[in-house]
């Protein structure tokens, strides 16, 4: 007898604990102390073992209902619990709506990939092909097919860094007129074509010259192609780069693989023409070199000199981001520093 007065007891003081919980940590500790394999019911069922044969289906069902009506207690506890939680958090949540939301830094291309692409749209409109070339170059195709033979001395004008004898960091985009030129099927077509990329020489950094920069090389080979052809070329290009009142001044100038060469400057953006120390002094930038074509560097590359003649431009778009957006450092479009960077974000 004295093992069912036990349970009836555990079954109404673990109720009344079980009623007086007030949260789900204190509830499990009731569960675990109650129902759990240490707990206060699985010690008073080892009695079982003890008792007369007839005692035990007797206590064997009352323990079944006293686990069962525990169980269902816990069980409607912690829901209720649960419940009261839930509500207590949305209480005490209140989310407003009205704060503004986290701004996104959207990235922006590079102020110098903008301006390269604003001028190769411009010949994408005169129908010219893009061609990209090779940062590492050989010194074959760098100066050699540029009619720069070894120790030429004009090759000093664009020292650069070499990988080996052979190969180097190209010095400009001229080069990739030779390798255009030479795959190029004449009888079907003219070429017209633009290559932009990186350069590097071994100049000396200052406000107009870095050590690694961009040019975009220009190619028109047909019949008859003139020097009017280059100019009116470069006045469409300059004129919707610039705008209709900013000057042109063709140089005369010396490549060897143009004959006769100039050098083409622009008026400067700072002083207007008046000379300041962006153009040091001269009122000019100067932003390409071009020419017509030398018979000597067509002939490299199997064209017929006799037969077609065409003009060459090898253009700075540093230069021209400086004279558009007013830059008087060209250091500044290499130093990463995101307070420059992002004067020039595309709005969107
Ligand atoms: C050349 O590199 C010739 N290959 C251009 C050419 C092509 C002439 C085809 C004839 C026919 P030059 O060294 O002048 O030429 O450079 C061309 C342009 O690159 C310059 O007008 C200038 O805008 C830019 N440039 C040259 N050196 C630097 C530098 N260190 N930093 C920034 N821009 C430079």
């Amino acid at each position: 007898m004295e093992i069912k007065e036990t349970l009836e007891s555990l079954k109404s003081t673990t109720l009344v604990k079980i009623e007086q919980a007030t949260t789900l940590d204190e509830l499990n500790t009731i569960r675990v102390s109650t129902l759990g394999k240490k707990g206060s019911m699985t010690e008073v069922l080892r009695g079982m073992k003890d008792l007369s044969p007839e005692m035990r289906p007797v206590v064997g069902s009352l323990a079944n209902e006293v686990r069962d009506t525990l169980t269902e207690a816990l069980e409607a506890k912690k829901e209720m619990l649960e419940t009261k939680a839930m509500n207590e958090a949305l209480l005490n949540e209140t989310i407003d709506v009205t704060l503004p939301g986290k701004e996104l830094n959207n990235g922006t291309p590079h102020i110098l990939t903008q301006v390269m692409e604003e001028i190769e749209d411009v010949f994408l409109g005169l129908g010219y092909e893009i061609i990209e070339g090779y940062e590492v170059e050989k010194d074959y195709y760098n100066f050699e097919r540029m009619n720069l033979p070894k120790d030429h001395p004009a090759r000093d004008m664009q020292d650069t860094f070499y990988i080996t004898e052979d190969m180097l960091l190209r010095t400009h985009t001229s080069p990739v007129q030779a390798r255009t030129m030479e795959k190029h099927d004449f009888t079907k077509a003219p070429l017209r074509m633009i290559s932009p990329g990186k350069v590097y020489r071994r100049d000396s950094d200052d406000a107009t010259h870095s050590h690694q920069f961009h040019q975009i090389e220009g190619l028109v080979i047909d019949e008859n192609i003139t020097m009017a052809d280059l100019k009116g070329t470069l006045e469409v290009l300059l004129k919707k780069l610039f705008g209709e009142d900013r000057k042109l001044r063709l140089r005369p100038s010396y490549f060897p693989f143009t004959e006769p060469s100039v050098e083409v400057d622009i008026s400067c953006f700072k002083c207007g023409g008046k000379g300041c120390n962006v153009c040091k002094h001269t009122g000019w930038i100067e932003i390409l070199g071009a020419g017509i074509v030398h018979p000597s560097v067509l002939e490299m590359s199997g064209v017929d000199s006799e037969k077609y003649s065409g003009f060459a431009f090898g253009l700075g778009p540093d230069r021209v981001a400086m004279l558009k957006y007013g830059v008087n450092d060209i250091r500044n479009f290499y130093q990463n520093d995101i307070r420059f960077l992002e004067q020039f974000k595309v709005k969107g």
